[in-house]
C-alpha cells in the first residue's frame, strides 16, 4: 500500500511517499521516497536500514550476513541502543529497544517534500524493570536524514537513569583511506584491550586496526572524509554528550556470525548518544531528546 498526498493542492511528484511492504523474513518494512532520497525502516527495532540520496551511493552500511529475525538485532543501518549501552550482567548487549517491534504512531509527508514518521516503543517485560517511561523515535527523510529519540519519565517519584545511542554504520569506500575529524582533544575510553582512559591527539583519526572508543563530553559535529567514494559525511547532533567510533577489523569480524569477514573494509560506525559517564538521569516527569542529523556532500 502506498500513501503520500496529504495536501491535495500540492504537486504530487514533490510529495514524499511511504510504502508498507514485507521486508526480509517478512518483517514489516516501510519504504520512504522523497524528491531527493529513499529510506527503508523496519518496525523491528525502528531500524533504519537504508538512506540513499538519488545521486550518491548508500549512506548506511548493511551487512550481507545480517539477521532479520525476531529477538535478534539487525547488523548495519542505525540500531537504536536503549536503555543501556554495551554489556550488562545477565542481560542482552546494548539494551532491548533494537530487538523490539516498535509501533508506527504517525507519518506525514510535508508540503516541503520531507517525510516524518513517529514510532513508539511498546511496553515489554524488560521495560518493567525501569520506572514507567515513553520512548518515541521520529525519523525525518529529505536531503538528509534526521533522527530524534525522545525519552520521557512518566514516574511521579522515581528518577530514570539510562543510556542511549544511535549506533550508525556508514558505508565507506575504503576504511584505511578515510579520516574522521571533530574529536581532537577529547578524552575517550579505549575499550580495545580493557577500558583505558586516553586523550585524542590527532587532528583527524585514521583507522588501521580494531577501534572501539567512547569519546566523552563530545557534543561537536563529526565529519568523515571518504576519498574513495569522494564524499564527506557530517554527523551533527544535539542532546548527545558521547561519540562512539567502532571498526571491528579482521579478528573481531571473523567472530561475528552476522558480519562478513571482509566487510570491515567498507564500514565505520560513528555513533551519537549518552553513554558511560554521560548517561542521563531524568527526574520524575522529565524528558530528553537526542537529535542526530546525517548529511553528505560530494567532495570537490
Ligand atoms: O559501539 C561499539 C560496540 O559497543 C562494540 O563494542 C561492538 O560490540 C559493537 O558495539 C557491536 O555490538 P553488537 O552487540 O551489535 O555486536
Amino acid at each position: 500500500m502506498t500513501t503520500g498526498a496529504s495536501d491535495p493542492k500540492a504537486k504530487p511528484e514533490a510529495l514524499g511517499r511511504v510504502t508498507f511492504l514485507d521486508g526480509q523474513n517478512e518483517l514489516p518494512m516501510l519504504e520512504v521516497s522523497t524528491a531527493w532520497s529513499t529510506a527503508v525502516i523496519y518496525l523491528h527495532g525502528a531500524h533504519v536500514t537504508q538512506f540513499k540520496k538519488h545521486d550518491e551511493p548508500p549512506l548506511l552500511f548493511m551487512s550481507q550476513c545480517s539477521r532479520f529475525t525476531e529477538g535478534q538485532p539487525i547488523r548495519g543501518g542505525i540500531p537504536v541502543i536503549f536503555p543501556w549501552f554495551g554489556p550488562r550482567e545477565g542481560l542482552r548487549q546494548h539494551g532491548f529497544a533494537r530487538v523490539q517491534t516498535w509501533e508506527l504512531k504517525e507519518f506525514a509527508p510535508a508540503p516541503d517534500g520531507s517525510v516524518s514518521l513517529r514510532f513508539r516503543l511498546p511496553d515489554s517485560p524488560e521495560a518493567a524493570a525501569f520506572p514507567p517511561f515513553t520512548a518515541d523515535y521520529i525519523v525525518t527523510v529529505n536531503q538528509s536524514l534526521t533522527l530524534q529519540l525522545v525519552i520521557t519519565n512518566l514516574s511521579k517519584d522515581a528518577e530514570f537513569t539510562f543510556e542511549n545511542c544511535l549506533h550508525s554504520y556508514f558505508e565507506v569506500g575504503d576504511v584505511t583511506a578515510l579520516s574522521i575529524s571533530g574529536l581532537k582533544g577529547l578524552s575517550y575510553l579505549d575499550t580495545v584491550g580493557g577500558s583505558v582512559e586516553k586523550t585524542e591527539t590527532s587532528d583527524a583519526l585514521r583507522i588501521s586496526s580494531e577501534v572501539d572508543r567512547i569519546y566523552q563530553n563530545a557534543s561537536d559535529t563529526v565529519a568523515i572524509f571518504d576519498p574513495r567514494l569522494g564524499r564527506k559525511i557530517r554527523v551533527e547532533k544535539q542532546g548527545s554528550a558521547s561519540t562512539v567510533v567502532w571498526n571491528p577489523w579482521i579478528a573481531k569480524s571473523r567472530q561475528m556470525p552476522d558480519f562478513g569477514d571482509e566487510e570491515y573494509e567498507r564500514m565505520i560506525c560513528v555513533e551519537s548518544g549518552n553513554v558511560a559517564s554521560n548517561s542521563i538521569s531524568l527526574p520524575p516527569g522529565g524528558s530528553s531528546t537526542l537529535t542526530v542529523k546525517l548529511s553528505s556532500e560530494t567532495l570537490k
